[in-house]
C-alpha cells in the first residue's frame, strides 16, 4: 500500500505532542507514532490517537455561505468578500469586533489582529483566553513581569514535590500526566487538591477534597504553616522578592489557621498541615494548576497565591520548581503571543506604550493609519455591550470559536449575539455560533495547513500539509488576506506563505525574533523567549531574576473572598463545570469523531452518593438542574467521587448544555467569567 506519513503537531491541548498523519491517496485516514518529539516520545492520547477522523467528515464546511431571508445560501468567495467588504467599510472602527482563535496557527492570529487592527482599525479583539487563562496572564505578569508557565513540561519530572490544584492533568494534559507518574517513580510526592476524585487525583500520595472556590484560603493556610515552621526560604525572599511583610502579615491571621480553613474549605486541618509540610521542607517543588484556580471571580488572586506560595519557598527559576499553568488550547498561548488580545500587539507590546505602537503603524504601512492607540473590549465585555448597549457594537468577525455554547450564561450570549447587525463565522463546521452568522467561510484545518503552534511550555512547533481542503475551503490566512484586499489593503496582505508571516511575526516580536522555519523543523524546535538566531531558546523562566525591570518578584498579600454566587435555601448546591478525556470543548470536532463520540454520547451531572440518595435520586436517571439563569434536563452520574455539596457538569454537550446554567460574574481585572462555582438547584422530574 502507498502510504505517506506527514509529521505534525497535535490539534487539541496545549501540551503540543507530536504524530504523523497517515495519508493514502491524498487523504488523511490515520495517526501513527512520531517518536523522536521529547514531549510525547511517540505516546499520545485518545484524541491525538483519533485526531483524523473529524478531517474528512461530509459536513466539513466546504462552500462559503450567504443568509438570506433567514436561510443560508451557497455562495462565491467573491460575493461572500464583496458583502463582508461592504458592511465593515460602513461601520465605524468601534463599531467592529473580532475574535480570533487558539484552534489556528500563530500566523493566523498574526493576520486576524493585524487585519482588525490595520483594516478594520478596531481595538476590539479578543478570544477564549479571556474564559481561560486571561487570571494567568494579569496574575503572573503582576508577579512575575511575565505571565507565562514558568517551567518546561519535561522539568515536572525532576520535583521531588508535586503540588496540583484545579487541573485533572491526567484528562486535560494527558501526556504531562506521564511527567508526573515519573517524578513520582523518581521520589517526588503528589499532592492534589480539587473538589472531585479524578483519575489524578487517584494517583496522589495526598488528596484534599474541598468546596469550589476557597483557593485563596487554602494557599494562605499553607503559607501560614510553612512561616511558622520556618520553611521558606529566607535568602530568595531576602534577595529576589518584594512584598514579604505584608504577606506575612495576612497568612499568619488566624482566620487562616488550619481549623478555620478546615472550616472553609472542608480539607481536614491535618491533611494543610501535611501538604504544608511536603511543600515546605521538599528540596524542589512544583506546582501545576489550570482552570480550578482561573475561572473565578477571583482567578487572578487564586493565580497571585501561586506565585506567592512558590516564592516564599523559592521554587522559582529553579529546576523541578515553578508556577506551571497549563495552557489549555493547542495555540492559545500563540494566540495571546499574536496579540489577539484587546492590549497588545505580538509578544505583549503595549497598544497604548507610544514607541510600540509606532513600531507596527510604521511596520505594517497602512496608508489611512491604524487603530487608535487605545485598549479594546474583552470577549465578556463585547457581550455585555452587545446586550446592554444595542447598536454600540454593529458587525462581529469570528474565527473559529464556538460562543453559542462556550460562553457563560447562555441565554444572555443569545440575546447579544442577536443584536448585532453583521456576523461573519469562518469555521471548518457549521457551529452554532456559525447559524447564527450572516455569512459562513469554509475554512482549512490542521491537517490542510503549514504553520507554527506554541505549546504551553513556550515551544514553538509546526504543522505540516498532509492533504487538501476539503471543496472550495481555504487556508485562514489566506481568507483573511482576501478580505483585506477586498477592503482596499491587498498590498498590507501579500503574503505567498504561512512562512512569510512567520518571517514578518519573528521582525517584530523580541520573543520570537530568533526563530525561523528552518529552526523549527527540527524535533524539539523552540521555546520563547528565543532573541536571536544563534539563541538556543530558553525552557525556563525567571532563573537570577524574574521579567519585572527591577528583577524582583513581587508577593502579594491576598484576603479570601467567597464566588459571586454561594448556595442558599432555593439553590443548595455549588455547580461546577470542566471537562472530560475524550471531548472538546463545544464537541465541534470530538463529537464529529466516532470512536470520541461512541465513549462519552452526551453530557452528565455528577452527583455524591449522599446528595443523590437524599434527593431520591439513581444512576443514569435524567434530573433537571436549575440556576437563576436556566434550566436543562441532564442524566444523572451518582459517584462517590466528588465532594458532598458540590456538583460537577461537563460543557461539551449542547442538548444538554452546562452554560445554560453558569454565572457570567467577571473578575474585575482580567474579565474572565466564574465558570467554576455558581449556585444550583438539581430535582427528579417528576412524571407527568
Ligand atoms: N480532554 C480535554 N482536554 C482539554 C480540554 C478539553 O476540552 N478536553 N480543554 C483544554 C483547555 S482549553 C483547557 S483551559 C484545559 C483545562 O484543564 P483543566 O483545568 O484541568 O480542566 P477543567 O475540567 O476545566 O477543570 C479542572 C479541575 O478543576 C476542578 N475545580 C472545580 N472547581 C474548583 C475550584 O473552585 N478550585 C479548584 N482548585 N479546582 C476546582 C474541577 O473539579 C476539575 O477537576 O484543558 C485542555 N485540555
Ligand atoms: N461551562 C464552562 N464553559 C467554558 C469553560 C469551562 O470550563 N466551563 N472553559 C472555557 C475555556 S477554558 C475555553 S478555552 C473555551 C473554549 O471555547 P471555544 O474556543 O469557543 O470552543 P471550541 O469548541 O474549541 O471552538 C473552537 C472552534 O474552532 C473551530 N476550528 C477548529 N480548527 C479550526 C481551524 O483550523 N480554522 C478555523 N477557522 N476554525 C477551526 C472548531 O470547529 C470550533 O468551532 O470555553 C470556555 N467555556
Ligand atoms: S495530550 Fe494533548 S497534545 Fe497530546 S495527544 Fe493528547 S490532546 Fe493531543
Ligand atoms: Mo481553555
Amino acid at each position: 500500500m502507498d502510504l505517506k506519513y506527514v509529521q505534525t503537531t497535535c490539534p487539541y491541548c496545549g501540551t503540543g505532542c507530536t504524530f504523523n498523519l497517515v495519508v493514502k491517496d491524498g487523504k488523511v485516514v490515520g495517526t501513527a507514532p512520531y517518536q523522536r518529539s521529547p514531549v510525547n516520545e511517540g505516546r499520545v492520547c485518545p484524541k491525538g490517537t483519533y485526531a483524523h477522523e473529524f478531517v474528512n467528515r461530509e459536513d466539513r464546511l466546504k462552500v462559503p455561505l450567504i443568509k438570506k431571508n433567514g436561510k443560508f445560501e451557497e455562495a462565491t468567495w467573491d460575493e461572500a468578500y464583496k458583502l463582508i467588504a461592504e458592511k465593515f467599510k460602513g461601520y465605524k472602527p468601534s463599531e467592529i469586533a473580532v475574535l480570533s482563535s487558539a484552534r489556528t496557527s500563530n500566523e493566523e492570529n498574526y493576520a486576524l489582529m493585524k487585519l482588525a487592527r490595520g483594516a478594520f482599525k478596531t481595538t476590539h479583539i479578543d478570544h477564549c483566553a479571556r474564559l481561560c487563562h486571561s487570571s494567568t496572564v494579569a496574575g503572573l505578569a503582576a508577579s512575575f513581569g511575565s505571565g507565562a508557565m514558568t517551567n518546561s513540561i519535561d522539568d515536572i519530572a525532576e520535583s521531588k514535590c508535586v503540588f496540583i490544584i484545579g487541573s485533572n492533568t491526567f484528562e486535560q494534559h494527558p501526556l504531562i500526566g506521564r511527567k508526573i507518574m515519573a517524578a513520582k517513580k523518581n521520589g517526588g510526592k503528589l499532592i492534589y487538591a480539587d473538589p472531585r476524585y479524578t483519575c489524578t487525583g487517584k494517583q496522589a500520595d495526598l488528596y484534599m477534597q474541598f468546596k469550589s472556590g476557597a483557593d485563596v484560603a487554602i494557599f494562605n493556610c499553607l503559607m501560614g504553616e510553612i512561616i511558622r515552621n520556618g520553611w521558606e526560604d529566607k535568602e530568595w525572599i531576602a534577595t529576589r522578592a518584594k512584598g514579604f511583610d505584608e504577606l506575612k502579615e495576612m497568612v499568619l491571621r488566624d482566620d487562616y489557621l488550619p481549623e478555620n480553613v478546615e472550616k472553609i474549605s472542608g480539607i481536614p486541618a491535618e491533611q494543610l498541615r501535611t501538604a504544608a509540610e511536603w511543600i515546605g521542607t521538599a528540596e524542589s517543588s512544583t506546582l501545576l494548576y489550570s482552570m480550578g484556580i482561573t475561572q473565578h471571580t477571583v482567578g487572578v488572586d487564586n493565580v497571585k497565591s501561586t506565585a506567592n506560595l512558590q516564592m516564599l519557598t523559592g521554587n522559582i527559576g529553579k529546576r523541578g520548581g515553578g508556577v506551571n499553568a497549563l495552557r489549555g488550547q493547542n495555540n492559545v498561548q500563540g494566540a495571546c503571543d499574536m496579540g489577539a488580545l484587546p492590549v497588545v500587539f505580538t509578544g505583549y507590546q503595549k497598544v497604548i506604550d507610544p514607541a510600540a505602537y509606532k513600531k507596527f503603524e510604521d511596520a505594517w504601512g497602512f496608508p489611512d493609519g491604524i487603530c487608535a492607540a487605545a485598549n479594546g473590549y474583552e470577549v465578556t465585555t463585547m457581550v455585555n455591550v452587545l446586550a446592554d448597549n444595542p447598536g454600540e457594537l454593529k458587525g462581529m468577525y469570528i474565527m473559529g470559536e464556538n460562543p453559542m455554547l462556550s460562553d457563560p450564561d447562555l441565554t444572555h450570549a443569545e440575546h447579544a449575539f442577536k443584536n448585532l447587525d453583521f456576523l461573519v463565522v469562518q469555521d471548518i463546521f457549521l457551529t452554532e455560533t456559525a447559524e447564527f452568522a450572516d455569512v459562513v467561510l469554509p475554512a482549512a484545518c490542521y491537517a490542510e495547513k503549514v504553520g507554527t503552534q506554541t505549546s504551553t511550555e513556550r515551544r514553538v512547533q509546526m504543522w505540516r500539509k498532509a492533504q487538501d481542503p476539503p471543496g472550495d475551503a481555504k487556508l485562514d490566512w489566506k481568507i483573511i488576506a482576501e478580505v483585506a484586499a477586498a477592503m482596499g489593503y491587498a498590498d498590507q496582505f501579500a503574503w505567498e506563505s504561512a512562512e512569510d508571516i512567520f518571517n514578518e511575526i519573528a521582525e517584530l516580536t523580541p520573543s520570537y525574533h530568533g526563530m525561523n522555519y528552518e529552526r523549527l523543523a527540527k524535533p524539539e524546535a523552540l521555546h520563547w523567549p528565543c532573541p536571536a538566531l544563534d539563541h538556543p531558546g530558553t525552557p525556563i523562566l525567571h532563573i537570577g531574576k524574574c521579567a519585572h525591570p527591577d528583577g524582583k518578584g513581587v508577593m502579594h498579600a491576598l484576603e479570601w473572598k467567597p464566588p459571586a454566587e454561594v448556595p442558599d435555601d432555593e439553590y443548595p448546591f455549588i455547580l461546577t463545570t470542566g471537562r472530560i478525556l475524550f471531548h472538546w470543548h463545544t464537541g465541534s470536532m470530538t463529537r464529529r469523531s466516532e470512536t470520541l463520540d461512541k465513549e462519552v454520547p452526551t453530557g452528565f451531572v455528577e452527583i455524591n452518593t449522599e446528595d443523590a440518595r437524599a434527593l431520591g435520586i439513581k444512576d443514569k436517571e435524567l434530573v433537571r438542574a436549575s440556576t437563576r439563569r436556566g434550566v436543562i434536563d441532564v442524566p444523572a452520574k451518582v459517584t462517590r467521587d466528588i465532594m458532598k455539596g458540590v456538583m460537577f457538569m461537563p460543557f461539551h454537550f449542547a442538548e444538554c448544555a452546562a452554560n445554560r446554567l453558569t454565572n457570567n460574574a467577571l473578575d474585575p481585572i482580567c474579565k474572565i467569567p466564574e465558570f467554576k462555582a455558581c449556585a444550583v438547584k438539581i430535582e427528579k422530574i417528576q412524571e407527568a
